[in-house]
């Protein structure tokens, strides 16, 4: 098995954080979508990463799928939890985490247009999502210990990925001083082995 993933996508990061959790030792092969020579095409036809690529050579993406795959490979530390009812409301916190990154990186490819190609509404559009989505999360943690009030979980990687992407690329979103919530959750996460060893670098 290997992960096939750029260092500053907060999808792979989640990938990798999960691998961590899970004690699931998996080499990384660092490639950039974005560059020329990029093989990612070659093992996802949507030229996306995170890609994992299986023993026999069979590939999956996106990274849902690939943390859904890869938390039933071991039962060392579930990250969904087992009961249905439950498991959908991690997985909704990872839809939401997830969503805010889409919408963050909408922009981000937006602004890497020529100045007088980019569309103002569409990014006030994007950062609009990347707004309301902080304000959800920080209501729905609330002083919470952890986003599904139990334990550690998926839920809570997806956050801390979303929120360390948003660090990585928009320094002028400043979420800690309206949510210290979040801020605090995130310097938690932080102390995590596996947080700490996949802090995007730009
Ligand atoms: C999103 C992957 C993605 O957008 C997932 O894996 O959860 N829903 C997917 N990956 C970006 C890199 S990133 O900045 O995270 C990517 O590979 N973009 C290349 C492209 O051509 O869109």
């Amino acid at each position: 098995m290997k992960l096939i993933a750029s260092l500053t996508s907060p999808y792979a990061r989640k990938v990798r954080i999960v691998l961590h959790e899970k004690r699931i030792d998996c080499p990384l092969t660092v490639d950039i979508p974005w560059n020329a020579d990029s093989q990612v095409p070659n093992f996802n036809p949507l030229g996306k990463v995170p890609v994992l690529v299986l023993d026999d050579g069979s590939t999956l993406f996106d990274s849902r799928v690939i943390v859904d795959y890869l938390d039933h490979l071991t039962p060392v530390s579930r990250l969904v939890p087992s009961e249905h009812r439950k498991a959908v409301q991690v997985k909704r916190w990872e839809a939401l985490a997830d969503g805010i990154c889409d919408a963050g990186i909408a922009v981000v490819l937006e602004r890497k247009r020529p100045a007088a190609k980019q569309d103002a509404d569409w990014i006030a559009r994007q950062l609009g999502k990347v707004e309301a989505g902080l304000k959800m999360l920080s209501e729905d943690l609330a002083e919470r210990s952890w986003c599904n009030g139990e334990g550690y979980t998926l839920a809570d990687i997806a956050v801390g990925c979303c929120l360390g992407y948003l660090d990585l690329r928009f320094a002028e979103i400043d979420w800690r001083g309206p949510y210290p919530n979040l801020a605090k959750f995130a310097d938690k996460l932080a102390q995590r082995p596996a947080f700490a060893e996949t802090v995007p670098q730009a």
